[in-house]
């Protein structure tokens, strides 16, 4: 999954892609690179970042949305407000892409009915403090039990299972310590058989563990989405999705 953040704020590419013609062009670009599915996004989630209202939010999207229908891939909207998801989904979205896990009212119902795959993200508190003192007794069992819950919520508001995809959500609410256990333990979250999504490009807990700038970490990105994968998740959202897919390419032959 490749990354358009249609933001003026986004901790990795913050104002690069937020004139609607260069996020398509970016868009188009990842696809071209080999990217399955292009992730949009016009509010930020970074720590500390300012709300954005619903209008503004699809402002920035719609154009966006409209633009990548001719890249011929599916496009995931990255919000978490039910009012977005509607108009996105009237619009042609095929995946809604939660960092709230659909804990704003009315976000279920809001994709219940649509065909479009949704992806349900674990996060401790929310995104203007997460970062403050996040706690767990066993990270990896609470977020398991937590996601395993979401999941099953999901079903009751009617959303089929083959539609889910679950994300441990790193840097959401967690330490490094937390970070690097959900890391490891990636292959406890597959154990429900829903598959796995994860996004670890560019985070500062790359950062902190190579000391590098935010557009310096491309290989710490392509090695931690590499571990990921070999340590079963299905999806990796990144940014640099070239450099990605060869070293999964490399990956896959070794499985072959
Ligand atoms: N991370 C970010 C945004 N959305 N969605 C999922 N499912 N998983 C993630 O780990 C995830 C996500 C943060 O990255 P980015 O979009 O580059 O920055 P920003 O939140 O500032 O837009």
């Amino acid at each position: 999954m490749g990354v358009v953040n249609i933001t003026p704020d986004s901790f990795s590419d913050g104002g690069r892609h937020f004139e609607p013609t260069r996020a398509i062009e970016h868009g188009l670009r990842l696809a071209e690179e080999g990217a399955d599915i292009l992730d949009i996004g016009g509010e930020s989630t970074r720590p500390g970042a300012q709300p954005v209202g619903a209008d503004e939010e699809l402002r920035r999207l719609l154009p966006v949305l409209a633009g990548l229908s001719q890249a011929g891939k599916p496009v995931s909207v990255d919000t978490l407000k039910p009012e977005v998801m509607r108009a996105v989904l009237a619009s042609g979205a095929d995946m809604i892409n939660d960092v709230a896990g659909f804990r704003v009212d009315g976000a279920f119902q809001a994709v219940a009915r649509s065909r479009a795959a949704i992806v349900i993200m674990h996060m401790q508190g929310e995104p203007r403090t997460m970062q403050v003192d996040p706690q767990y007794a066993d990270v990896v069992a609470e977020v398991c039990d937590y996601l395993a819950g979401r999941v099953r919520l999901a079903q009751d508001h009617g959303i089929d299972r083959g539609r889910i995809v679950i994300d441990p959500g790193f840097g959401f609410g967690k330490s490094q310590a937390h970070n690097l256990a959900l890391l490891a333990g990636i292959g406890a979250l597959t154990e429900g058989g829903v598959p796995v999504m994860v996004g670890l490009s560019r985070k500062s807990m790359l950062g902190r563990i190579t000391g590098r700038d935010v557009d310096e970490r491309v290989h710490a990105s392509v090695a931690a989405a590499l571990l990921a994968v070999e340590r079963g998740a299905s999806i990796v959202r990144v940014h640099d999705v070239r450099a990605t897919i060869d070293a999964l390419a490399v990956l896959a032959a070794l499985k072959a």
